[in-house]
């Protein structure tokens, strides 16, 4: 039996602070006790970590991932591979990534393609949500057995018309089919349909820059297609989670829906929360940078999100991270905003810009956790193995250093993408070490990891509906 023993650290939960050792055996959280008391200097172990003046955190669990995703003409650059090395940097153990049924294909095939990608190559854990791009009388049984296999969530688009949208009729047996089955829904809810008559008119004005992206798929028809699921949901009896949420109309749509008592849930991420029309407006072709859909808003939309996150009308952050190159694959875009393949990276930068939140006095550090942590692994069925250090646990731990200073650059992170959407940004705090199962990934500061020392996680049903 191995055990490791982590010494002396501020011990952060999504529901305590405590100054406490923490016992690890066989790759679990075998104890936790107070620091300095009998039982805890009574441990012995194989290995001891010093976390004084650090904190001791749950690993991170990203639920919103596209690695290797082919999209808009292109591919997603970081692999699984590299995706995952990145999220360990970063002090994320757990990802859970988008499988793609195909158009006229089943829920299955999806998964086994996406499964082939993900096998032998992963840091760190990792689950899979399933996007449906062919809502029909075959796939939605299909949704049961995608359940029986650890994939109890689904993805269904209002955006995007001709690749993954899906009609209000298709979105709403879906959801009939998750009430029966626990299943929890996902919309991109976005009015697609609007958005490319607008980016058609906008074309033809001569708009063409990537500031116009933003302009085009208006905060509204955000706001309108939320309200819509949140609706679509209700009548069906089954609860819906919205994800990237980015307008503050949108919040205001679920705060609504809470408000009344519906099982309604929203995610939203660091880009919204940071970053800013301003940044699609850089000059020349910098914007396409920052070009990802829900796009982002107006900076004055901010607040409203850190709002939401500390009232609860908000759940979970989660990254979206959906990186491709500035140089070959933005530039298809380059005199055609429309054609700019459509997403960021951040799957490395989530934790410690929310640690930065932290510190500006946006959040608690509870919260922190929880919303980085807890939340999300109890909306997609994976708590308390994941998302949380106590007895029985993954040890998916994270040390993090508070007072570290760091400058977030393309330079230095681990990423496979040319340009960091935070470049120069100034953060306090960082990861320093970073266990897997008990496993080093991430060790004073070096990658000690291991493609393939990943696992599948087959998840169980959401633990808030
Ligand atoms: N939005 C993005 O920006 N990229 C991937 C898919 C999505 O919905
Ligand atoms: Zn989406
Ligand atoms: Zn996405």
């Amino acid at each position: 039996m191995s055990r490791t023993l982590i010494r002396g650290g501020l011990v952060v939960t999504a529901s305590d602070e405590l100054h406490a050792d923490v016992l690890i055996e066989d790759g679990r959280i075998a104890a936790l006790a107070a620091h300095g008391t009998t039982a805890a200097e009574s441990w012995t172990a194989d290995r001891t970590v010093d976390a004084t003046d650090r904190y001791v955190l749950p690993g991170g669990v990203d639920a919103h991932t596209h690695m290797e995703m082919p999209f808009g003409g292109t591919t997603s650059s970081d692999t699984f591979e590299t995706g995952t090395r990145a999220a360990a940097w970063g002090g994320t153990t757990t990802i859970v990534d988008f499988a793609i049924q195909p158009k006229g294909g089943s829920l299955r095939e999806g998964l086994d393609a996406w499964h082939e990608k993900a096998e032998g190559r992963c840091s760190v854990d990792y689950g899979f949500h399933m996007i449906m791009s062919d809502v029909n009388a075959s796939s939605l049984r299909q949704m049961d057995a995608l359940i029986e296999a650890g994939v109890s969530s689904f993805k269904l688009f209002t955006a995007y018309p001709g690749v993954f949208y899906s009609d209000d009729g298709q979105i709403l047996r879906a959801m009939q089919r998750a009430a029966g089955n626990g299943g929890l829904i996902m919309m991109h809810a976005e009015n697609g349909l609007a958005i490319d008559v607008l980016v058609e008119q906008a074309l033809a004005r001569g708009e063409r820059d990537p500031r116009h992206h933003g302009e085009v798929r208006h905060a509204l028809l955000e706001a309108e297609a939320t309200h819509r699921v949140v609706r679509l949901a209700q009548v069906a009896g089954a609860p819906v989670y919205v994800v990237h949420v980015s307008a503050r109309e949108a919040v205001a749509e679920l705060a609504r829906a809470r408000d009344e008592g519906l099982p309604v849930f929203g995610e939203t991420c660091p880009q919204y929360l940071f970053l800013s029309t301003d940044n699609l407006a850089e000059p020349g072709f910098e914007g396409a940078k920052y070009v990802c859909s829900t796009p982002l808003r107006p900076r004055e939309h901010q607040a409203a999100l850190w709002r939401g996150l500390r009232t609860d009308d908000l759940q979970v952050v989660s990254t979206d991270h959906c990186p491709f190159c500035f140089k070959g694959q933005k530039d298809m875009g380059v005199g055609d905003f429309s054609k700019i393949p459509n997403g960021m990276p951040g799957v490395e930068h989530r934790m410690d810009l929310l640690h930065q939140a932290v510190v500006d006095g946006h959040l608690t550090r509870r919260r922190w956790i929880d919303i980085a942590c807890a939340a999300p692994a109890r909306m997609f069925g994976l708590y308390p193995r994941k998302g949380t250090l106590a007895p029985g646990a993954d040890a998916d731990v994270v040390i993090y250093d508070p007072h570290a200073e760091q400058v977030i650059s393309a330079e230095t992170h681990h990423m496979n993408v040319d340009y960091s959407a935070y470049e120069g940004k100034r953060i306090t705090g960082r990861v320093e070490t970073v266990l897997s199962r008990g496993v080093p990934v991430i060790e004073s500061g070096a990658y000690v990891g291991r493609a393939g020392h990943g696992v599948y996680l087959p998840r169980g049903l959401c633990q808030y509906a």
